[in-house]
């Protein structure tokens, strides 16, 4: 197939690229290399030392016969007739959008960032819906949501719709102890209600929207991806080549926890719980979400159809995360220490989750099951690293109610 990758430059969209080439696929891609500019901007870098895009760039186009086709475009920003041009130049089957600004800590930042934040997102979808619509209508749009857009409701979460099944009943979800929650479904095609948890877990809800709207007026198709924080750092598809490593971010801004904790955990500084450490949400390995996105992209649905998959291998409190590493560590004789911090966010530290994960699963997906022996890996790919660790920049100082001010280590 020919498959597009917006924002192809990515922690997800460069290992993505080497699978899919693997897999026998055709890549093209887009990106603003906004990821590296911001990083840089916060006076950090990857931890690893990933390649100039020049390079590759050369390396894609030397393993692809068909060549390699690219353009340097920020959506939502850059002219709609950028994308247009692209697509048309490249004709695509598959278009993975990975290509919107990924932060909820830095869109919490400041008017500024949160803008940018709505513009890169919302209305780089819709540039690129209009695209799809004006270049391409038949081919399958697989967009990068968030299991943030739901939050953290007192209830199951469906894959997107409210289930057809529950139609007619009065009460159609309820809890673990079958307190009804009293939501009615009177007709088919109902999303789950959303509650997202920040202006970037926004834009995604807006993306969901614009993308329904888009498949039923134009008979688009598309995959709306609920993927929960992904960590790890290599696939298979990588080697042992260090060239051809992806970006590891572990800043408070665009580092995800279990990267995060390992990153603590290596520098010996304590692990950064959140508040009490309650708060759950569904993970999954890198590799896992390569698998996935794969399969969503080798099985389309049909023209017009809007899917959701909601994408982890398990759910986990950051509590059991924190506690995961620690054992990791120990056991590769690290002294791993955790310390709770106050929340700089506005989110439930206590709650129930329990949301489904089945379409992937029917699809051919085998969740990697016990996450220690990959963190295990992760923590040892990462110590040649260790000394390209800064410090200060670990410890979170963005606040949901206030701007920059440093959070105080509670305990
Ligand atoms: N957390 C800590 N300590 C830390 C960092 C985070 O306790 O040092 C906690 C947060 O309070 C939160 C949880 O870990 O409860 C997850 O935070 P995160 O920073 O790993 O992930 P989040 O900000 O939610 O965003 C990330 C990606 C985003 C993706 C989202 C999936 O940056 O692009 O959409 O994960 S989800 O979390 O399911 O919404």
């Amino acid at each position: 197939m020919k498959v597009a990758i917006l924002g192809i430059d990515g922690y997800l969209g460069w290992p993505l690229a080497l699978h899919l080439i693997n897999q026998g696929h055709e890549v093209s891609g887009i990106d603003s290399f906004a990821r590296r500019y911001r990083v840089h901007e916060l006076d950090c870098h990857s931890l690893t030392p990933i390649e100039e895009w020049t390079y590759r760039k050369i390396m894609l186009s030397t393993v692809q016969v068909a060549g390699f086709k690219f353009a340097p475009i920020t959506l939502g920003v850059s002219s709609p007739s950028f994308i247009r041009t692209f697509l048309q130049d490249v004709q695509p089957d598959a278009i993975v959008h990975l290509a919107e600004q990924p932060s909820a800590p830095w869109s919490m930042r400041n008017v500024e960032q949160a803008s940018i934040t709505q513009i890169e997102n919302v209305i780089g979808t819709l540039h690129l819906l209009w695209a799809m619509h004006e270049v391409c209508p038949d081919a399958h749009l697989i967009k990068l949501g968030t299991m943030g857009e739901y939050g953290t409701p007192d209830c199951v979460i469906p894959e997107g719709e409210i289930p057809k099944r529950c139609l007619g009943e009065h009460v159609w979800y309820s809890n673990e102890d079958s307190t009804p929650q009293g939501y009615l479904c009177p007709m088919s095609g109902l999303q789950f209600p959303r509650a997202p948890g920040s202006w970037y877990h926004l834009t995604k809800v807006h993306d969901t929207y614009n993308i329904i709207f888009a498949c039923k007026a134009w008979n688009l198709r598309s995959t709306d991806i609920m993927q929960g924080p992904v960590f790890g750092v290599k696939t298979e598809d990588m080697g042992d080549k260090e060239s051809l490593i992806t970006r590891f971010d572990y800043d408070e801004q665009f580092g995800t926890v279990i990267n995060r904790f390992c990153v603590q955990a290596l520098a010996g500084i304590p692990l950064t719980v959140y508040g009490h450490g309650g708060q759950t949400r569904g993970y999954l390995p890198l590799k896992d979400s390569i698998f996935c996105m794969t399969l969503a992209i080798e099985n389309p649905p049909k023209a017009g159809e809007y899917r959701t998959f909601n994408q982890f291998e398990r759910t986990y409190s950051i509590n059991e995360l924190a506690q995961i590493v620690f054992e990791a560590g120990a056991l590769l004789e690290m002294n791993v220490k955790i310390a709770h911090y106050e929340n700089p966010r506005k989110e439930a530290e206590t709650h129930y989750y329990k949301p489904h994960r089945n379409k992937l699963i029917e699809l051919g997906y085998k969740p990697t099951k016990d996450i220690t022996p990959a963190v295990t890996l992760l923590l040892r790919d990462l110590m040649p690293y260790t000394s390209r660790i800064r410090e200060h920049l670990v410890i979170p100082e963005t606040r949901w109610d206030t701007m920059h001010r440093q959070s105080e280590v509670l305990k």
